[in-house]
């Protein structure tokens, strides 16, 4: 297929097999039923592929390799079959003033109707003369071609929330999307960089519900950052009882024991890692025996550090109590039992009523 605007060149060669693979891991993603996969694949299917112009900005374009890397082509072929990309400096063939022409002749064509595609942080101090394309500041870029999209997804924490550019003392005055673009529908979807299927989900919610899926108050999707980390990892059961890892290396860390004090932030950190799982090899970091850095969460560069010492409090999810972690396990397991006798007497309850 060819795009016209920027003649943006690819073939699929997905076969129909990957394609459904593709959707309804989307779909598992997006936590739809069964029943709806086939709306799905039909929306994916359709003729109308919106329009979708994708700059970059302060990042190390990990969003881009990630969502295209070969390890895994069929989502990155998807993404690209059920979007007409028009401009995207990584993949594109134009350059120079040819590629600039087709920036504004795409913008121009498609103006109120197009997805907006941001990767990285936008530099502020000094002008924002920190990033330059074709002459032009990242923030002219942004705040000229902004307003005149339809919704803008901010892809990647850099463009969420300023990421490692916003680090202290953030030099640069880099910020996220959000802080610079008003009036306009805005999805961040972090992480550094974010699982691809985020984005492909959150694609195919677009075509397939005529919107933008709703979101938690950092304009994250529900659907990928609806939970924490800590609430559906494997490790979990390690946590509760009390076995950690002490160091890297040691007894607990190779028999799988909980990450938390060797650094992990998972109880801090809101994604769908654990189920959503990275590199077509069913791994995450925790999987792999490296705790959450939190990278989904805004300034996690500063908040988030020393990355390899626990956080020194815990929240317990749900709760409202906030303990240490040497007491976390036995506390979650009192809430737990506590939560267990609720249950069964509920369900004694239930049982009278319904014999009465
Ligand atoms: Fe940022 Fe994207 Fe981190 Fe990189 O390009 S979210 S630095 S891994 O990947 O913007
Ligand atoms: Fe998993 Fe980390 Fe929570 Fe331990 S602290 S259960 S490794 S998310
Ligand atoms: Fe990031 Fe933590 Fe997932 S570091 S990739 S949010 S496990």
């Amino acid at each position: 297929m060819k795009d016209k605007a920027a003649n943006i060149s690819f073939s699929s060669g997905i076969s129909r097999r990957s394609f459904l693979k593709s959707c309804t891991l989307a779909a598992t993603a997006l936590g739809l039923s069964e029943a709806m996969i086939p709306k799905l694949i039909e929306a994916a299917e359709s003729a109308q592929r919106p329009t979708v112009i994708w700059l970059h900005f302060q990042e190390c374009t990990g969003c881009t390799e990630t969502l295209l890397r070969g390890s895994h082509p069929d989502i990155g072929r998807l993404i690209l079959d059920i979007i007409s990309l028009d401009y995207h400096e990584t993949i594109m063939v134009p350059s120079g003033h040819q590629a600039e022409k087709s920036l504004h002749d795409s913008v121009a064509k498609n103006k109120g109707k197009f997805i907006l595609v941001v990767e990285g942080a936008i530099p502020t101090a000094d002008n924002g003369n920190y990033c330059k394309i074709a002459g032009r500041t990242a923030i002219d870029i942004l705040e000229d071609i902004g307003p005149q999209a339809a919704a803008i997804i901010a892809i990647g924490t850099c463009a969420s929330f300023g990421g490692i550019q916003a680090a202290h003392p953030n030099p640069t005055g880099a910020k996220g999307v959000q802080e610079i673009i008003s009036g306009v529908p805005i999805l961040n979807l972090p992480g550094c960089p974010p699982n691809p299927v985020t984005f492909l989900g959150t694609v195919l919610h677009f075509l397939t519900f005529k919107r933008l899926p709703n979101t938690d108050k950092l304009g994250r999707p529900l659907f990928a950052y609806g939970r924490r980390i800590h609430d559906h990892c494997e490790r979990r059961a390690h946590f509760d009882e009390g076995r950690f890892a002490e160091e890297f290396g040691d007894f607990g860390h190779k028999n799988g024991y909980c990450l938390y004090k060797v650094g992990c932030k998972g109880p801090e950190t809101f994604s769908n890692c654990p189920a959503a799982r990275f590199n077509d090899v069913d791994v995450w970091p925790v999987s792999v025996g490296h705790g959450c850095i939190g990278c989904t969460e805004p300034n996690f560069w500063d908040s988030m550090t020393p990355f390899y010492e626990r956080l020194p409090q815990v929240s317990i999810p749900g709760t409202g109590i906030v303990t240490d972690a040497d007491s976390a396990g036995k506390k979650i397991l009192g809430v737990a039992a506590a939560g267990a006798a609720i249950h069964a007497a509920v369900g004694i309850g239930k049982s009278v009523i319904k014999k009465g």
